[in-house]
């Protein structure tokens, strides 16, 4: 039997501003009912970042957390994927805090520090609607988001401690080096579980030819030991989600990532793209995975034994 698709959709993120688009969910209400709608339409996990409610800030408080998570938990079995990335200017303590509180079945590590850039999208942006989103660009310009091999350890060893499974944010090749070292010493449980990130402005772009280069260094490294999935940002979404699937990988989706679901279209919600993507699998006589089969693949420990 051919292997699923694992659809991921990433709800709302850190790198997108209110100003960009009405349509970013922003309360724990908003980022819920985001969530459940985008496993309706075929994810088997969501990934999920929390924003202030007023402002649209990225926030890392656990009680934000704690009310759309319970939410998702109780009404739909997709499976959960909590940040540790937060945003590009938060600490790596300040990101650690709810996967130690909730042992999610999964949550993100990011792979590698970088210059992440988002002062480009200013360019674009007429008006802001909340003080704190120019600066926020702006000083994305002169920051570094840490991910030293010390944090690293410190998440790997908080996620082996609560049952959590790593997703692999891998922004650049380097980031899969890095990874080797740290399956090299046995702190990763099969099976390896990678993210490529194409388009994050100070790491790698995307390209058809770089998609391939990692997922070729990625076997170099891995053999056949592992599980991949492809995030391109931008309207970059879903031609190297395409390709991804046809290369055998699966994909990831979403606000977080893109913000239009075809040319000059905004999306309206999240379930949209991911229907998009459905419908783009379904046409190559590929599956999505339901969360079921999203967990079997994954060797999830169920969402019976998470904290939400
Ligand atoms: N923002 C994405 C490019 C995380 O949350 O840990 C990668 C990401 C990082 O989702
Ligand atoms: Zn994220």
């Amino acid at each position: 039997m051919d292997p699923k698709v694992i659809i991921s959709c990433a709800i709302t993120g850190a790198i997108h501003i209110p100003s960009m688009t009405p349509y970013l969910p922003i309360t724990p209400k908003q980022i819920a009912r985001e969530a459940i709608g985008a496993a309706k339409s075929g994810a088997g996990s969501v990934h999920l970042h929390a924003r202030d409610p007023k402002t649209g800030e990225p926030n890392m408080d656990l009680g934000l957390f704690q009310e759309f998570c319970q939410e998702v938990h109780q009404k739909s079995d997709v499976v959960i994927c909590i940040t540790t990335g937060g945003a590009p200017t938060m600490s790596p303590e300040e990101r650690m805090v709810a996967v130690k509180k909730f042992k999610p079945e999964l949550a993100s590590i990011n792979m590698g520090s970088i210059n992440f850039g988002l002062f480009q999208l200013m360019d674009k942006i007429k008006e802001y609607k909340y003080d704190w989103e120019r600066k926020y660009l702006e000083r994305s310009k002169d920051n570094i988001f840490k991910n030293t091999f010390f944090d690293m350890e410190r998440i790997f060893k908080i996620m082996r401690d609560n049952g959590t499974k790593p997703e692999l944010e891998c922004y650049d090749v380097g980031h899969l080096y890095n990874t080797a070292y740290w399956v090299d010493k046995g702190v990763i449980d099969p099976p390896i579980w990678l993210q490529l990130i194409l388009g994050i402005m100070g790491a790698i772009q995307p390209s058809v030819e770089n998609l391939v280069f990692m997922k070729n260094t990625a076997d170099r490294l891995f053999g056949r030991d592992y599980i991949w999935s492809a995030l391109a940002a931008g309207r970059h979404e879903f031609n190297l989600c395409t390709l991804a699937a046809i290369m055998g990988g699966s994909v990831r989706v979403g606000m977080e990532d893109n913000l239009y679901v075809g040319k000059g279209r905004l999306a309206e919600t999240n379930a949209e793209m991911v229907e998009k993507m459905a419908r783009i699998l379904k046409e190559l006589d590929l599956e999505p995975a339901s969360p079921h089969e999203t967990r079997h693949m994954l060797k999830l420990k169920g969402k019976e034994n998470t904290n939400f």
